[in-house]
């Protein structure tokens, strides 16, 4: 529809400009608040933006995601968790990125040991600029916003809340592989995003008990003292009805790169799903990236203001299954993902 409209502009911009040449000279002989109007006849002229970057493919992407679920919940030190860690692992090398894992032992809040793994794929690695992107690849251990008790102590399938932003990058990288940019690009997949303590669980318990990968990544970064140039996280990407507003970390931290973002958005027509409103602060993987300077990072996450939460009606609920996932909304996100790191150049 929108591919229409363009094509539509380019075959009248001519006509069109003359027959304006011919108004804005009657303006200039019949009124005295010439240029006022002469403004207002200029916005009516908007130039086609043309596309730098390659096709995302949408139905690339909603396979990743329904593979992924396919494992079942990628709970942490679960076998399904492993099988699906070694898939991730095994895609980025497929797609010709250099694979390095990072595994640690990190204390949960109730004191159990979670064997975390972060997995990592770089792609032109001698690239002094580079953009870092990420996703979280496990999923909540807890349905923990159900309303039945029962249901609440379930692992949820994570479509949305998880597999959606992985799924994306993973095509990401499919296309990095077949044209690459002229930066480097980090693809990150961050484990124990999805852990903090359930609110079923009234124990006062102190300490930060989310995102607990990238703050072990943030800390300690695969390549001593890395920086990118920006950083920008998928979280819950895939939602049909999805909107993404602007997150307060992403703003505080990253202004200039929301900005980045949201334009192109707009750019490609997809403005309706990029909204530009400030709306909450989110304690996700972008913030101990920012906390720790690796990288001024945003968060693309779907944020909604009519429900209880903030947040999709289905998050943290067994409703976050393969029926919550939109390849529409996939496309969105990859294309402008895409557009603003092929539009980047290397100094
Ligand atoms: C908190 O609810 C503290 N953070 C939301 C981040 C999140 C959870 N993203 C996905 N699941
Ligand atoms: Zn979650």
């Amino acid at each position: 529809k929108n591919k229409y409209i363009v094509k539509s502009m380019k075959k009248y911009h001519g006509i069109f400009c003359i027959a304006l040449i011919g108004f804005e000279l009657s303006l200039i002989v019949s009124c005295n608040s010439c240029k006022k109007q002469k403004d207002m006849v200029r916005q009516e002229v908007v130039e086609p933006y043309i596309q730098v970057a390659p096709e995302f493919n949408a139905d690339s992407a909603y396979r990743y995601i329904e593979t992924q679920v396919s494992f079942g919940p990628r709970v942490p030190n679960s076998d399904a968790h492993r099988a699906c860690g070694d898939y991730l692992a095994a895609k980025l090398a497929e797609f010709n990125a250099s694979v390095v894992e990072q595994k640690a032992d990190i204390r949960h809040y109730d004191g159990t040991i979670l064997h975390m793994r972060n997995i990592i794929g770089s792609y032109r690695p001698e690239k002094a600029k580079r953009v870092l992107l990420f996703a979280h690849w496990d999923t909540r251990p807890w349905a923990d916003r159900e309303a039945d008790p029962d249901k609440q102590k379930q692992p949820i399938l994570g479509a949305d809340d998880g597999a959606s932003g992985v799924g994306v990058l993973l095509e990401i990288a499919r296309q990095l592989q077949q044209k690459p940019a002229d930066v480097g690009v980090d693809i990150v997949f961050f484990d124990l995003e999805d852990s903090g303590q359930p609110v079923f669980d009234a124990r006062i318990v102190p300490g930060e008990w989310w995102c607990l990968g990238s703050d072990y990544w943030a800390k300690n970064p695969h390549v001593p003292d890395y920086k990118a140039a920006y950083g920008i996280l998928l979280d819950m990407v895939g939602a049909p009805d999805a909107t993404f507003m602007k997150e307060g970390y992403s703003v505080k931290y990253a202004a200039n790169v929301v900005e980045k973002i949201w334009r192109t958005a707009a750019n490609l027509g997809y403005g309706q799903f990029f909204i530009s409103r400030d709306n909450g602060y989110v304690t996700d993987d972008h913030l101990p990236v920012n906390k720790n300077h690796r990288a001024p990072a945003v968060d693309i996450i779907n944020i909604k203001d009519d429900t209880p939460t903030g947040f999709a009606s289905h998050w943290h609920t067994l409703d976050d299954n393969m029926d919550v996932i939109n390849r529409g909304t996939l496309k969105v996100v990859g294309q402008t993902v895409m557009e603003v790191i092929y539009s980047e150049k290397s100094d």
